[in-house]
């Protein structure tokens, strides 16, 4: 049996262990600062050490192994993903991109391989932002691009940040010593599943990563007038869950007809929330992306100008909240023809493919050039318990990894 095949036994085994760590009994949920997350971390960082890495946790949470180059102090090449997970999750989304990196790494510790350069394995602590409704937290603090005022986010129970950090071991008033000062970085890689259908309707394991969309997010909120459901007469009624789903459909109208456009509504609560009380106030999330920033902005006026007369029509009042924004970001040309290169090596054709999903790389371009592999992954679902890959296509992953690092060792960085 290959090599790769034995390695990638090994991850999808891996993979199936991180996915019986959560934060909620019932399905996968594993957040930033959570108990769930120390327990990863002891699991990924007994990896790390057992393929000859040294381990670390920075203060925001990210746990990093590092595999020294032939020349110490010599350039560092980042590779990863993220441990965090949304609600009722999948087991591959981020963890297969960790577990495939320490794969890459233990081929060379088993060859006592050292590499013209470091190679640093990231397991980032927050890319989904689900418990503080934020957006890369942890690639934040490696890229040095962390913004202080996320310190006093809170979470559901009214924990800040801050706190978090601290009851995980970390100082949150040190967070900027979290910063990438290890010298030159050669690159971010990520290998990640493509969490949608262009590889399987194209039969292929694996493709290259052209650009990542960029995205925004806001918290919208419709004020209305709470009201005895049996008493107030329809005519005059303030209904704050009416307006904002009159505001839901329009989300998805306005989606539908623009090429390339995905705006959804993931979140949507109501209060007071009786059974007899014509709702007084909704609160909804907005996501929206396009791989052209114009496109998504225009879009994102649009929208929110659309909630305004919406709620003018229905005497309801409106306000939005920027939580989140992220530019598209380009792939590095040149990582992107290393791994073309080794796709095509490994027998694969080469597809190149723009993500519509979000990824830690979106951070990282600010400290370096970004390179990602998708894997391809069962109809293309993902943030869902379904989410499915093949341990064919993980092989050819830890395959196409590891060419690329010998590629990068002969070819050198841009
Ligand atoms: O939302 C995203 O695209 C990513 O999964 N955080
Ligand atoms: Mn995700
Ligand atoms: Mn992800």
């Amino acid at each position: 049996m290959s090599r790769s095949r034995t390695f990638a036994e090994m991850a999808m085994e891996r993979c199936d262990i991180l996915g019986a760590l959560s934060d909620e009994p019932e399905h996968l949920t594993r957040q930033i600062g959570g108990d769930a997350m120390r327990r990863a971390h002891e699991q990924v960082g007994a990896w790390m050490r057992e393929a000859g890495m040294v381990v670390s946790r920075d203060n925001i949470g990210n746990l990093r192994g590092r595999y020294e180059g032939a020349t110490p102090g010599g350039p560092s090449l980042l590779v990863g993903s993220h441990l965090d997970s949304v609600r009722d999750a999948g087991k591959y989304d981020g963890p297969l991109g960790v577990v495939v990196a320490i794969a890459a790494v233990q081929g060379l510790h088993d060859t006592k391989r050292r590499l013209p350069f470091a190679v640093e394995v990231i397991a980032f602590a927050d890319e989904e932002g689900l418990r503080f409704s934020s957006t890369y937290l942890g690639s934040r603090a490696l890229a040095g691009t962390f913004d202080f005022s996320d310190l006093e986010r809170t979470d559901a129970s009214g924990v800040t940040l801050a706190e978090a950090i601290g009851q995980f071991g970390g100082d949150p008033a040190r967070v900027s010593d979290d910063a990438w000062r290890g010298g030159n970085v050669l690159g971010y890689c990520e290998v990640h599943i493509e969490q949608g259908p262009v590889l399987e309707t194209r039969g292929l394991p694996v493709g290259v990563v052209s650009a990542i969309a960029g995205r925004a997010h806001y918290h919208i909120t419709f004020t209305g007038e709470a009201g005895h459901a049996g008493t107030v007469p329809m005519r005059g009624r303030r209904d704050a869950l009416v307006a904002a789903a009159e505001f839901v459909l329009a989300v998805e109208a306005d989606a539908a007809s623009h090429e390339g456009l995905v705006a959804t509504v993931g979140q949507l609560t109501v209060h007071p929330g009786a059974v007899n009380v014509v709702p007084g106030e909704v609160a909804v999330s907005l996501d929206i992306r396009h791989s052209d920033d114009n496109v998504r902005l225009e879009r994102t006026r649009h929208l929110l100008e659309s909630a305004q007369e919406i709620g003018s029509r229905r005497s309801v009042r409106v306000a939005h909240q920027l939580l989140g924004e992220n530019a598209s970001a380009s792939c590095s040309p040149h990582l992107a023809s290393l791994f073309a290169m080794a796709v095509d090596e490994a027998g694969v054709p080469v597809v190149h493919l723009v993500s519509g999903a979000g990824h830690d790389g979106v951070t990282m371009a600010s400290l370096t050039e970004v390179g990602m592999l998708f894997v391809r992954c069962k109809g293309g679902i993902s943030h869902n318990p379904a989410e499915a890959v093949t341990v064919d296509d993980v092989a050819v992953s830890i395959d196409v990894l590891g060419r690329f690092l010998e590629l990068l060792t002969t070819l050198g960085p841009e």
